[in-house]
């Protein structure tokens, strides 16, 4: 039996996302000053600073304490991983790419700003991160920093994300069976989670059994992301037309819930998310509490 005083129970999950999102807005604000050239500044921060839900942050300082660290020893990295999946989401709207007008609720950076700035916004935010790295991160052995932007910068090149960008391009109009859809996910969204994680617990002083452990909840957690992802755009444009196909079950888009219906979509990421809870079982149950909920969290979100 759980006692009521156990940690999962006690949790205040809420409270703890909001906390943290604060602490990293608060970062990302004072790492991108607006200075000169005004222009780039204002459409760099007006993407990174345009709200968001702020996950791979989270999960980096999660991940971090979970073995040990505290917060400030993975700051730099969380504020990081934020800037490059905003540069990867101003170029993924940009006209060439998914052409779209709406992001976070707001004109997307192109529609603000113009082509031209939203380009050079993306590459210069994708720059920015790495240099924050190096210069900000405190109290961190120099070749632990080293191993962690290794790991960050192989995620999101063209073995990684880039490299699930232009599967997914190319699959466009295209019959994609599981494993193709499957690899496209992996590198366009798992990977940058797992680096997320795996670069938090190397920041926090973690062994290599720990980041290892890590590595596989990540494994699990961005796959599951990636599911549920597929799962709301069926469930939401289901509840926005009134009827029982989204748009997604119609559209060319190949998604889970397309290959293999919904209900194994829904099974496969409880499954998921079960696997993902039990990597942690390893870890001191007190500071393995966050990254619990986070599951659950990623499991059950709305958006
Ligand atoms: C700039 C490194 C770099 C790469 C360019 C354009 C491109 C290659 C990759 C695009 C990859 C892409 C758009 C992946 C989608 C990832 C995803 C699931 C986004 C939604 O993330 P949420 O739900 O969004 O965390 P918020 O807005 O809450 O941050």
């Amino acid at each position: 039996t759980i006692s009521k005083d156990n940690p999962l129970l006690t949790f205040q999950f809420e409270e703890y996302l909001v906390m943290k999102a604060k602490q990293v807005n608060k970062s990302l604000d004072e790492a991108l000053p607006l200075q000169h050239p005004v222009k780039i500044h204002e459409a760099m921060r007006y993407s990174l600073l345009a709200g968001g839900k702020r996950v791979r942050p989270i999960l980096c300082i999660a991940s971090c304490e979970l073995v040990g660290g505290d917060e400030s020893l993975a700051m730099p990295m969380a504020c990081a991983v934020e800037m490059i999946h905003t540069a990867s989401l101003i170029h993924d709207d940009l006209p060439c790419m998914d052409n779209d007008d709406l992001r976070r609720g707001m004109p997307t950076n192109h529609k603000a700003f113009g082509e031209e700035t939203a380009v050079l916004a993306g590459d210069a935010l994708l720059c920015l991160a790495f240099e924050h790295i190096a210069f900000r991160t405190r109290n961190v052995s120099p070749d632990r920093v080293v191993r962690a932007i290794a790991e960050l910068s192989s995620a999101i090149g063209s073995q990684g994300l880039v490299a699930g960008q232009i599967m997914d391009l190319e699959s466009e109009g295209k019959e994609v069976s599981l494993s193709e859809l499957e690899y496209i996910h992996v590198h366009k969204t798992a990977k940058l989670l797992e680096a997320c994680l795996v670069c938090g617990a190397i920041m926090g002083g973690g062994n290599d059994a720990d980041i290892e452990r890590v590595r596989k909840y990540a494994r699990c957690i961005g796959l599951l992301f990636q599911v549920v992802d597929d799962i709301l755009d069926v469930t939401k444009s289901s509840k926005e037309l009134g009827k029982t196909a989204g748009k997604d079950l119609v559209s060319n888009k190949a998604t889970y819930p397309k290959l293999m219906g919904i209900e194994k979509a829904k099974k496969f990421a409880s499954d998921l998310m079960i696997q993902a809870v039990q990597e942690l079982a390893y870890f001191d149950a007190a500071r393995a509490t966050p990254l619990y909920h986070l599951a659950y969290y990623i499991a059950n979100r709305e958006n």
